[in-house]
């Protein structure tokens, strides 16, 4: 065995390690008599721990036969399968890339899902691949609420923030097209590097922001911190000390590596945020196993000891010595599990590596949905029904109008045709747009249609995309042309166009270029 493949390593070492009954100490001592958690919810999670490590063994296997070419894996992450388990798959759930055995434990809440076979024809890109089109590894499913994310670090943050938003304004509002059941909450997940990045910075920011101003934000931010991001450590205390305090967001924390307390603390996060529809930052710390991706080479920048210390701290160890030690599964049970787990994966990855790649720009653009929806729209407003509203006459095209009068005529005779249309950004509500392209739309729809968002272009486009999931036809004002650059990763996630964004709404950007000395609509 060479100490360059530490899959290998960790494959063998669970084998060895389970039946000579040498495993990790537990840093918490709870029992499952103490609780009412029920064997077989252990059980469940700990075989989607299982399938989940195989599916990373096999993709490397397969990755050096040159038939899978993207092998990120989810090791060291298992801990993520109870959040599959505690939260419903209708709560809607951006996830981190190392979400496999969370995506495994979810589908098991919907029957007819593959989640094993799916995230296979990613990993081959086959065209057949239902999440990306075979383009990406990524994790996703329309049947459990999961929309795919970019490979970008932190995009997905300002979307689940919108979406959180979302949910109450729609009960508010009682639009029918909305596709979210009420009461849900949201699930964002991610690594601890994640946190440091300016667009994640914006989501937490604008999720305290619309608590404290008195708005719901029902979001469970899950953060996965395995201490590293790539080779970068991440200092012990950094995601404790930066979130233990933030306002309005609550903190817990949670191990790991133990099952019984990472399920307690999923509970407790769950009830505090789908109660009291608040965000939440549930802190998992864990371990990350066997590098990087299939390309990393760990031993390049951490010691052997390092790395052998950190395997053995490996979350399918712990979770064996839990099973057994609450007379759950014996060893052989654990390893006999083990083996037909493998056999299950690799039958399912050797099916998938047969299956059709991409091979035209045709292939590629066969995934892009095109909005051929047939929708019965509702009427245009009638000039009685805008004078009702306006008070006044409406003569609006008798002499030439400014830009911005027009725009805004416009956005109130759709305002009035949709009611799920909303208006936000900055000063788009009493002031009525610094271009006053939104003037008096504040007062003739009210605040829950027209509303001031913070100062913050990535948060107002992650506004657009959330609401846009939820059956809303967002109308997002950005100021000024220049600022639209800050957000424009959101709008790239949007525009890959996979099948689970079939749902979304329309996203109208109002730009303001105030360098053709009036306006137009870009
Ligand atoms: C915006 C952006 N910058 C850089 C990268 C490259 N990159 C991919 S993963 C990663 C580290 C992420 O670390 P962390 O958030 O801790 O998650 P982990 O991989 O440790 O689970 C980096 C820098 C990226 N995908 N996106």
């Amino acid at each position: 065995m060479s100490i360059f493949n530490r899959a290998e390593v960790v494959d063998q070492n669970f084998k060895k390690f389970v039946k000579e009954g040498k495993l990790p100490p537990a840093r918490t001592d709870l029992l499952l008599s103490q609780t009412n958690i029920k064997t077989s919810e252990l059980v469940s999670i700990f075989e989607s721990q299982v399938l989940s490590r195989h599916m990373d063994l096999k993709a490397r296997l397969l990755k050096d036969e040159g038939k899978c070419y993207y092998t990120i894996g989810s090791s060291g992450h298992e801990g993520n399968a109870v959040f599959g388990k505690i939260f419903p798959y209708t709560d809607m759930a951006f996830l981190h890339y190392r979400s496999g055995p969370f995506f495994i434990e979810r589908s098991k809440q919907v029957a007819g899902t593959t989640p094993i076979y799916d995230m296979a024809l990613s990993f081959m890109a086959s065209s057949e691949d239902p999440i990306s089109g075979g383009r990406h590894k990524v994790i996703g499913s329309k049947a459990l609420n999961i929309p795919p994310q970019t490979s970008t670090v932190a995009s997905h943050f300002p979307k689940a923030v919108g979406t959180a938003f979302s949910i109450d304004r729609a009960k508010d509002l009682d639009i029918p097209e909305r596709k979210i059941k009420s009461g849900s909450i949201v699930l964002c997940s991610f690594g601890d590097a994640s946190v440091n990045h300016a667009t994640a910075l914006s989501a937490f920011n604008s999720a305290s922001w619309v608590t404290s101003q008195g708005g719901h934000m029902p979001i469970i931010f899950i953060c996965e911190d395995n201490g590293t991001g790539i080779s970068v450590p991440t200092d012990d205390k950094w995601i404790e000390k930066n979130f233990a305090n933030r306002p309005g967001i609550v903190y817990i924390q949670t191990d790991g590596f133990h099952l019984i307390d990472l399920i307690i603390k999923s509970r407790s996060a769950e009830q505090d945020c789908r109660i009291n529809r608040r965000p939440i930052f549930l802190h998992m710390k864990t371990v990350r196993l066997m590098g990087h991706a299939g390309s990393d080479v760990e031993i390049g920048y951490r010691s052997l000891p390092d790395i052998v210390e950190t395997e053995f701290n490996d979350p399918l160890l712990h979770s064996s010595r839990i099973l057994m030690e609450n007379q759950c599964l014996s060893d052989d049970d654990i390893l006999k599990l083990y083996e037909l787990s493998r056999n299950q994966v690799s039958y399912v990855f050797d099916a998938s590596t047969i299956r059709p790649k991409l091979e035209s720009s045709k292939d590629v653009m066969a995934s892009i949905t095109v909005n051929r929806e047939k929708r019965i729209l509702p009427k245009q407003p009638s000039t009685k029904e805008r004078k009702s509203l306006f008070g006044k006459e409406f003569n609006r095209l008798e002499q030439p109008q400014h830009m911005a009068k027009l725009i805004n005529y416009a956005l109130s005779d759709i305002m009035l045709r949709y009611p799920n249309t909303l208006v936000f950004g900055e000063d788009v509500a009493q002031k009525g747009g610094v271009y006053h392209v939104t003037a008096g739309l504040y007062d003739q729809f009210g605040l829950r249609r027209v509303f001031n968002s913070p100062l913050d272009e990535t948060s107002i486009i992650g506004f657009g995309i959330g609401f846009g999931h939820n059956g809303f036809i967002p109308i997002p004002e950005i100021q000024f042309l220049a600022y639209l650059h800050n957000a424009e990763d959101q709008l790239r996630g949007v525009s890959r166009g996979l099948p689970i964004n079939k749902g979304l709404g329309v996203i109208i950007i109002t730009i303001i270029r105030s360098r053709f000395l009036g306006i137009s609509l870009g």
